[in-house]
Formats: structure tokens, C-alpha cells, sequence
């Protein structure tokens, strides 16, 4: 029996944890779980740190349930698509299976299930549901059919393979609602998100003869507009679709007022890398850090110092 099949079937109380900012990977895979583990009979909770989620994530089933506290009481924690404990934001004593996809990711689960090669952690979750003769339903297939739709944004990047699309097909037969999962997470948008958006491309500039693109993103950017922090997501991807760009990179503040930076990139070049000098990990094509900084300028300097050493 599979170690994760078994840690379910001894435990009595399940803790099931989406990471700090959650997207709709971490939420959907989490979700699927919570979905299976109903199934069981047992009780569960779901919690995240962040209370005020991304709204594009209000679609997925069970999302009400969602808790902000720890309940005082569980035997078996589970983590998805989390590659740093420390992106949970709590401390955790019992059992931890930690379900991810990071190539950055630390190990640092009882039970680690991990596939670095998957598109999306539900894609790693999928698998394991398929391994394991556990039956798909509808609910189940639109949580793993969200992640797997958003991470690989739409179908289009570079890791899309004939896997993703075998794994859409299956979901779609077990009654994933690919136009609910598109309108929501790519084709909804507020007149302020468009505005931050205005905002960031004007203030875009280029680097390292046009191969890099930095965007500075101000607090002051988000009270003009009233975007989210999230909104600012796509100006950033945006930007690496600018011909001769083979970095994208944007700088914010964090509410504690420290720095985040989020990179992207095209033709394999290595974002995991680039952020981990800065403390942070990632994917090959898609990492983040948060670190501190005098100013955006300053850690904008350090980070084009950085991406000019794997040109
Ligand atoms: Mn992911």
C-alpha cells in the first residue's frame, strides 16, 4: 500500500494546507484532497495563512470551507505546492506529507511526494490518485483541472507536453468544467487590474541589450488603481512575451515592508537559480523571492547583476 494511502487510513483529523498567497494550484490541489478525504469519512480542515485570498479562487468547490486558525487538534498535516516549509507560515508538530512540484523544494515532509517533472502539484496529486484506484469525481477533476490549467497558463508554456494534455482528457471525462476554470482564472478581470497593468508596462524597462525586462511596482501603484496584489501577475507576464526578452522580472513591497521579487523566463534559463542567491526558489522558468532592501532600485541593480552571470 502506498505510504500516503495508509497515512490517510490511520488518521482521524486531516489538516490539509494551501501556501501563504495561495494560486490555484496550491487551492486546487488542497481542495482535491479535502474533496477525497470527505469521502473517507474523516474529519478535515483546510487552512491557509492568508486571509484575504486571490477572489479568482472563489469558483472552486468546498473554497467556504477554508479556515484561517489552527484547529487545536489533527494527526496528519498535508502541504501542496509548497517548495519552503517556511510558505506555510505556521509551525507544525504532527505527520507532514508534503505534495509539491518545486525543483527548489526542501524535502521537508515525513512523507514527501514529489515529481519535479509534473506541470502542476495536481498533476503530482492526479498521479497518485490514478496509482491508487482512487475514483475521480466531478468536483475532484475541476480542483486538479484549476492547477494544472493555471499552471501551465492555458496550455502555453514551454512545459505544455502531451502528459498535460492526457491528463486535461481525463479530467475532462470525470467532469471538469474547463469554461468555468478559463473564465475564472483567465478571462475575468477588474478595470483596476488594467489600470495597474497601464501602469507597470509604462514603467517597464529594458536591460542587458533588451534580453531583460524589470518592472517596478510601487506601493503607491496599487492605492491608485485599487488592484490587488495579484493583478500584478500578468503585467509580468506580459512583459516576457516582448520579442528579443528572455528574462522578466518585477519588484514590490510586501506589507511588512520588505522586498519581493518575481522572475520568469524563456529558453531554459534558470529563474530557481537567480532566486535562491536571493533566498528564494522556484521553477526553472517561474521563481520568487522575498528578501530586504534599501530600495526597489537597489535590489533591481543586484538582481540584473545576477541574470547577466547565466546570459
Ligand atoms: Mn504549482
Amino acid at each position: 500500500m502506498h505510504e500516503l494511502v495508509k497515512a490517510l487510513d490511520d488518521a482521524k483529523h486531516i489538516l490539509i494546507i494551501a501556501h501563504i498567497n495561495p494560486d490555484a494550484d496550491s487551492m486546487g490541489s488542497a481542495l482535491a484532497m479535502y474533496t477525497h478525504v470527505l469521502r473517507l469519512h474523516k474529519k478535515v480542515t483546510l487552512f491557509c495563512k492568508t486571509e484575504k485570498i486571490n477572489p479568482a479562487l472563489n469558483f472552486l468547490p468546498f473554497i467556504n470551507k477554508l479556515k484561517y486558525n489552527l484547529p487545536s487538534h489533527y494527526d496528519l498535516a498535508l502541504s501542496f505546492d509548497c517548495g519552503a516549509i517556511k510558505r506555510l507560515g505556521v509551525d507544525l508538530e504532527e505527520k507532514l506529507v508534503n505534495v509539491d512540484h518545486h525543483v527548489s523544494n526542501e524535502r521537508y515532509g515525513d512523507i514527501n511526494l514529489i515529481d519535479t517533472t509534473a506541470i502542476s502539484t495536481t498533476q503530482v496529486l492526479f498521479d497518485f490518485f490514478i496509482e491508487n484506484d482512487i475514483k475521480l469525481n466531478a468536483k475532484i477533476a475541476t480542483c486538479l483541472y484549476a492547477g494544472l490549467v493555471d499552471d501551465s497558463q492555458n496550455f502555453s508554456t514551454d512545459k505544455t507536453s502531451e502528459r498535460t494534455f492526457l491528463m486535461a482528457a481525463q479530467l475532462i471525462k470525470s467532469g471538469a468544467d474547463n469554461a468555468l476554470c478559463v473564465k475564472e482564472l483567465f478571462k475575468s478581470r477588474s478595470l483596476a487590474s488594467i489600470r495597474l497593468k497601464a501602469k507597470m508596462l509604462e514603467s517597464s524597462k529594458l536591460a542587458c541589450s533588451g534580453k531583460v525586462v524589470s518592472t517596478l511596482v510601487p506601493r503607491s501603484f496599487f492605492e491608485e488603481t485599487g488592484a490587488y496584489e495579484v493583478d500584478c501577475e500578468e503585467g509580468l507576464h506580459e512583459s516576457l512575451e516582448l520579442v528579443n526578452v528572455e528574462v522578466a522580472f518585477m519588484l514590490r513591497y510586501t506589507k511588512d515592508g520588505r522586498i519581493k521579487g518575481s522572475l520568469r523566463s524563456k529558453n531554459n534559463l534558470n529563474m530557481n537559480k537567480i532566486a535562491s542567491h536571493f533566498g528564494g526558489g522556484g521553477h526553472v522558468h517561474s521563481a520568487g523571492f522575498v528578501c530586504d532592501g534599501n530600495s526597489l532600485e537597489e535590489i533591481e541593480e543586484c538582481v540584473i547583476k545576477t541574470i547577466k552571470t547565466i546570459l
